[in-house]
């Protein structure tokens, strides 16, 4: 087994921040770290009205983190916050150690995970649009030492040539994730003339989406107790009381600080959650920071552009909640309308039965071809949604329509029996 990595970790507490967000911040970067493969050998937290430009911490806290550094084999220092690339430059430089940042090590916890060739190539985007800004940054610096004597040669021409196949592959990159989403597109257009409605679970990572999917499908995607376990969509088919079927999907954990390169490039991933027509939003009960991981989450459902998608909060982990009357507490703090335990199977009856209530609300369009011996589901239609378009043929009737989901099963399994 390789050693180790060392790491010394870094975070600022900057006016409005209070110890318990900043410790609980670093609690999350040391799981974080844990993931990746490496230990923390200390934690080093500095007060400051704002981030310095040139080192983000100030200069005197970074030549004492040097001296740390040496003296305890330190192998990686990680800072909590996002750092410029000219930040991280000037770091390396006096603190002559490896620095990375938040963004650097989830990026380097997704490509250690990534198996799917779709999930590799998103995961390579991310790392290259992030290391390019780097890239530039060493070239801007060598040319403003004035280009010339001493900054000719290989280096410079390396980093132009560097710089030109990472943009090159990031193209390629793009083009292949898109038709990625094409395929995706038609496929979903092809299942969708009459639509099974998808639930897509998302939340926290390590909120407990895979042992609920696993849960209610006889699932087997992989439960950790590590961050980022999931970074793969997966579907299954499930059946409601009601006996309706719907798509249920797992999908990659969200995190605070969730760098936007991974938001960009996990777009065609999260296109998953984005054509769902309910999220679960999974909360973990047993948090200390139930609160925060809420508004993390509902924050980057915003950067998505979903914030206004049908959506039930639901509690997780309560049998972890020691004390019961808590319970009904968080899932106020939570807004969560349902509280279930998905490792014990606790209440995902209740669950289902909310699902079920949601979609009796929600409209989907179907598109259908009707033969003349099908009048039950064209007066179904009529009476209870609202046709878009119609043609009337000589031996068949194309009709789109907007129904609730409800309708939608009737007519499907109709049709079913018919056929
Ligand atoms: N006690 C308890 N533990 C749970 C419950 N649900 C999930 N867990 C545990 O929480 C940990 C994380 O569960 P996962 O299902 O992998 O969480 P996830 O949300 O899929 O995590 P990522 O894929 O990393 O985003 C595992 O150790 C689970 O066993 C629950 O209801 N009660
Ligand atoms: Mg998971």
């Amino acid at each position: 087994m390789p050693k180790k990595e060392r790491a010394l970790l870094v975070a600022l507490r900057l006016p409005g921040n209070n110890d318990h967000e900043i410790e609980d911040s670093l609690d999350e970067l040391t799981q974080l770290l844990h993931t990746a493969g490496g230990v923390v050998i200390s934690r080093v937290v500095q007060d400051r009205p704002k981030p310095t430009p040139a080192y983000f911490i100030g200069k005197g806290k970074a030549e004492q983190i040097h001296t740390v550094c040496q003296e305890s084999e330190i192998d990686v220092v990680v800072f909590d916050d996002n750092l410029t690339p000219g930040q991280q430059r000037n770091l390396e430089n006096l603190i002559q150690c490896k620095i990375i940042d938040r963004t650097g090590l989830i990026l380097d916890i997704f490509a250690q995970r990534a198996h799917t060739r779709e999930g590799k190539l998103q995961v390579e985007l991310a790392q290259l649009e992030y290391l390019l800004p780097r890239l530039i940054g060493k070239g801007l610096l060598l040319s403003r030492l004035g280009g010339g004597i001493g900054t000719r040669g290989p280096g410079e021409t390396q980093l132009e040539v560097d710089r030109r196949r990472i943009r090159q592959r990031i193209a390629k990159i793009k083009s292949d994730l898109e038709a990625v989403r094409k395929h995706r597109k038609l496929y979903r257009e092809k299942r969708q003339s009459i639509p099974t409605p998808v639930v897509a679970l998302v939340g926290y990572t390590n909120a407990g989406k895979s042992t609920l999917l696993n849960a209610l499908s006889g699932a087997n995607v992989a439960v950790e107790d590590k961050l980022f376990a999931t970074l793969d969509p997966t579907t299954r088919r499930i059946k409601l009381p009601n006996q309706q079927t719907v798509l249920i999907s797992d999908t990659v954990g969200f995190i605070r600080k969730l760098p936007h390169q991974l938001v960009e490039a996990f777009k065609a991933t999260l296109e998953e959650v984005a054509e769902a027509d309910i999220l679960l939003h999974i909360i973990d009960a047993a948090h200390p920071d139930i609160e925060q991981q809420v508004a993390a989450v509902n924050g980057i459902l915003a950067e998505l552009g979903l914030e206004n998608k049908p959506a039930i909060a639901v509690l997780n982990k309560t049998d972890k909640v020691k004390n019961k009357n808590l319970i009904n507490c968080l899932a106020r703090i939570a807004g969560a309308k349902v509280a279930i335990a998905a490792l014990n199977r606790l209440n995902l009856d209740k669950l289902l039965h909310q699902i079920e209530r949601q979609l009796q609300h929600l409209l989907t369009r179907i598109s259908l071809k009707l033969t003349y011996e099908e009048p039950s589901i064209l007066s179904l239609i009529h009476r209870k949604g609202r046709v878009l378009n119609s043609q009337y043929l000589d031996d068949r009737i194309i009709i789109e329509a907007e129904v609730d989901f409800k309708t939608a099963a009737i007519i499907d399994s109709k049709l079913n029996k018919q056929c």
